[in-house]
């Protein structure tokens, strides 16, 4: 308004024989003088789980990647709920995290979750061979099938420093790997002695 003495994001208000300034929502200053709040600034603006953005006179928030909602509510979305959102193979299974799923290859398949290969078929066994199986629970959550995956192999290695002295050891093999609780089904294989 010309002529006014407020500022130009501030509201005038007449009063009898006077007039107050009050500078608008989205600015802060004494009416005279506003400037724009930086309301980002305040952790509490928007959803933990959302991106803030200031704008002059106002602000917007956005879900972050992984979330749904307005921005001042930020919901999970269950990515593992439709094959459209996630990039899982098909003989993986989907996990849903908060902000994200994980893909883990199914028991009898070895990879990162998008790509699953077969594990391969164990060679043949010498006819003197006695087979024990071992059943290895691992109770973390993995945050990544790599890291699940290191696990896994590291179990094998150490299946074979604690074996491999004992008098008639031939071999340990993997047979299954379920990544998802982590539980792996190795094979110690020992020969009987020759007669
Ligand atoms: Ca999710």
């Amino acid at each position: 308004m010309a002529g006014s003495p407020c500022h130009l994001n501030a509201q005038c208000n007449n009063t009898i024989g006077s007039f107050t300034c009050k500078c608008k929502t989205g600015y802060t200053g004494n009416g005279t003088h506003c400037s724009d709040i930086n309301e980002c600034l305040t952790p509490t603006t928007c959803h933990s789980n959302a991106q803030c953005r200031n704008t002059v006179g106002s602000f917007t928030c956005n879900c972050s990647q992984g979330y749904v909602s307005n921005g001042f509510q930020c919901f999970d979305i269950n990515e593992c709920l439709s094959m459209s959102t996630n990039n899982c193979h098909m003989n993986a299974t989907c996990s849903n995290t908060d902000g994200g799923f994980i893909c883990f290859c199914n028991s009898g398949f070895t990879g990162d979750g998008v790509n699953c290969q077969v594990l391969a078929t164990p060679a043949p066994l010498p006819l003197n061979a006695v087979v024990f199986e071992i059943i290895t629970t691992i109770n973390i959550n993995f945050t990544s099938p790599q890291k699940a995956n290191a696990i896994i192999n590291l179990d094998k290695e150490l299946l074979v420093v604690a074996l491999a002295p004992i008098p008639g050891y031939h071999s340990v093999r993997k047979i299954s790997d379920r990544q998802g609780s982590v539980i792996v089904t190795s094979e110690a294989i020992f020969t009987t002695s020759q007669t």
